[in-house]
């Protein structure tokens, strides 16, 4: 298998019509092929991805949350000159923004969230949620990370530091070159002593990696196929659905599961709109996304080798994930 994965080379970007087309194209034509893992995100795939953070199975956005409210108040203190803006890229529906502000902002200090996402929808759901804090200013950004990032810091006005979350393991989503060049983007984006807080999930049993992405209620393959779905009604496509299988692997060498979907049967696909007529081959696969796993000093290592220095890090042993806080130096 090749070694670029089907994140590799850019950061989230914005899926317009014809951006999709051309990395349909591209990938699919790719040997292995391949989707990039981005397009799962359409409003179908968000509320899957939604329902597999709540599957007991997928212990990532739980983890993550318990460490968030239990160490909120360290995080915050650990930036002695106080944090005046928080910005989090990709939040989602804002859930865990809420839980780091409520349990860790000094009370009657005036904050200011910035939140970066491609998803109008995502933006408007958080910006709801979390301006019922007080002393808190939401301000949105519907754009890619690094478009978004520059906005903020041209935006940039009072004496605090600010704090940018990457949260829920999204950076696994990139392999690691992808993964070191996103961090100096963000890096290039911060003044020294500003903050960065990121989450990683940890390597574990394979056993309970593969449950994780191979749930057995079927919403992580609801998830995985949905892509397809979205490429026959955006690109006019005829994929079978149902002729593809979901399957998850652990690749023990690249820390990573990998997400495939799984031709059965030898099958003829179209998509008018990326200009494609191909044969897929009985078993021949679609390779979706790469999740990779780390220690928790490889997290360190990946910051420090990006412009940044260690703070503190706090680790969920149970569910194997963790919160790594640095500063930019
Ligand atoms: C968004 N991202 C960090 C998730 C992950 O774990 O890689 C996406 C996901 N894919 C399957 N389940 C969840």
């Amino acid at each position: 298998m090749s070694e670029m994965s089907p994140v590799s080379s850019r950061a989230p970007a914005d899926p317009s019509d014809a951006q999709f087309a051309t990395d349909v194209q591209y990938y699919l034509m790719q040997q292995p092929r391949q989707l990039p893992s981005r397009y799962f995100y359409d409003a179908l795939g968000s509320s899957l991805f939604e329902a597999i953070c709540r599957l007991p199975w997928y212990r990532v956005t739980r983890a993550e949350t318990r460490l968030l409210a239990a160490h909120g108040r360290e995080i915050f203190d650990a930036f002695g000159r106080g944090v005046d803006t928080v910005v989090e890229l990709g939040g989602g529906n804002g859930q865990k923004l809420m839980t780091l502000v409520q349990a860790g902002r000094r009370p009657a200090s005036r904050l200011e969230l910035r939140l970066i996402d491609v998803s109008a929808s995502a933006l408007a759901s958080s910006a709801r949620a979390l301006s019922v804090l007080d002393g808190v200013h939401v301000v949105t950004y519907e754009a890619s990370y690094e478009a978004g990032l520059a906005e903020v810091r041209a935006a940039r006005a009072g004496s605090g530091r600010t704090l940018t979350l990457f949260l829920g393991s999204n950076i696994g989503n990139f392999d690691p070159p992808g993964a070191g060049a996103f961090l100096r983007g963000i890096r290039a984006a911060l003044a020294r002593d500003d903050g960065l807080l990121i989450g990683t999930d940890l390597v574990k049993p394979e056993r309970a990696l593969l449950l994780a992405y191979d749930d057995p209620l079927g919403v992580t393959a609801a998830f995985n196929r949905n892509l397809l779905v979205r490429i026959n009604r955006e690109l006019g496509g005829d994929f079978d659905v149902n002729a593809f299988s979901h399957r998850a692997v652990w690749n023990a060498g690249a820390s990573r599961v990998e997400m495939h979907l799984v031709s059965r049967g030898r099958q003829h696909v179209t998509v008018p709109a990326a200009t494609l007529d191909f044969e897929i081959e009985d078993g021949e696969s679609i390779w979706t996304e790469s999740s990779y796993k780390y220690d928790p000093e490889g997290s360190v290592r990946m910051l420090e080798a990006t412009g940044f220095r260690l703070v503190d890090q706090w680790i969920d042993v149970e569910d194997g994930f963790a919160l790594t806080l640095a500063e930019a130096v």
